[in-house]
């Protein structure tokens, strides 16, 4: 993975979101909710999904900063996803990116609220993007991906299979929106701002699907066996609420296989681009085999 590139995406990715959401003056009307907002979103994720989308972008023969509003707004959809998911009528989890979730930090009202306006203000940063045709694309591109057709169904399969025998079709579903339906918005987003075609949509789709999956496999893995730590989560929450995922299904060996498997499909889906793909490559070769 080319470093220097790497850094100039976390950087610009880090500003941006840091600009997209400034402090509130102290003592402002709703300043809790801002700072609730802002301990969750700028607290340091992995960033991979606004990394996908200015790869995308890149190699699409745009400027990849372009795609900045995009790809920040991905992010702030993921991090209320992770903010709720977290909420005891959820996932119940205390940890999330190192440090105590929104809600232990803020209380369930509170977090309930930095989830919403994160959600509201990704879709005022996306229709940031300066031309209106492909602001507008974008924008719907991640509500289609973001709602009960993309990951909000896949949470609802899962609150709606907790306790039932779940088999590897439904797993699949589950996943294809909880992980898949995001990482999908975030590779596309980033083709949109570089006004791509809707062939290479379509290519970006198809890798998104491959890492999608082996992301969400490799996920399971490391929950049972990560270090929570490295992970800034807890671990073993899976098997401690008996729920179903790859590694129970499969075993682990099976599951990394399927994980490799995964990838292979998004490497072969950089086929369809005529630019140098290779960042892209590395950048799915390193998820397969993450550690955090
Ligand atoms: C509450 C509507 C709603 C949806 C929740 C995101 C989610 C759906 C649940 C969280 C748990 C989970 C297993 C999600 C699958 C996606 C995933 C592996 C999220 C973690 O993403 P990372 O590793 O996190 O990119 P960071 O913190 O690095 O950004």
């Amino acid at each position: 993975m080319p470093e220097t590139r790497r850094g100039a995406y976390t950087a610009a990715i880090e500003e941006a979101l840091a600009l997209a959401l400034p402090a509130p003056k102290e003592g402002g009307p709703a300043a809790l909710v801002a700072e609730a907002m802002r301990y969750s979103l700028l607290c340091g994720g992995k960033r991979v999904r606004p990394m996908l989308a200015l790869a995308f972008c890149e190699l699409c023969g745009g400027d990849w900063r372009r795609a900045l509003p995009f790809g920040c707004a991905v992010e702030m959809v993921h991090t209320y996803s992770l903010i709720h998911d977290d909420l005891p009528c959820m996932d119940d989890d205390d940890m999330r990116r190192g440090r105590p979730a929104c809600h232990k930090a803020y209380g369930e009202a509170m977090a309930l609220l930095a989830g919403d306006g994160l959600l509201t203000k990704a879709f005022e940063c996306a229709l940031t993007f300066p031309e209106p045709g492909p602001a507008a694309k974008g924008a719907l591109e991640l509500a289609r991906l973001a709602g009960h057709t993309g990951m909000v169904g896949g949470q609802c399969i899962d609150l709606c299979a907790d306790g039932k025998d779940v088999d590897m079709e439904l797993l699949k579903a589950m996943d294809q929106g909880k992980t898949v339906a995001l990482i999908a918005a975030a590779c596309k987003l980033g083709c949109i701002a570089a006004g791509a075609s809707e062939g290479l949509l379509e290519a970006a789709g198809k890798y998104a699907q491959g890492v999608g999956m082996a992301f969400q496999i490799r996920d399971d893995i490391l929950d049972v066996l990560g270090d929570a730590g490295k992970l800034g989560k807890n671990t073993g929450m899976d098997s401690a609420r008996e729920k179903r995922n790859y590694v129970s299904l499969l075993g682990v060996k099976r599951a990394q296989e399927l994980v490799d498997g995964y990838t292979g499909e998004a490497l072969l889906a950089l086929k369809d681009f005529p630019g140098d793909s290779s960042f892209l490559r590395e950048f799915a070769l390193e998820l397969a085999g993450r550690e955090s």
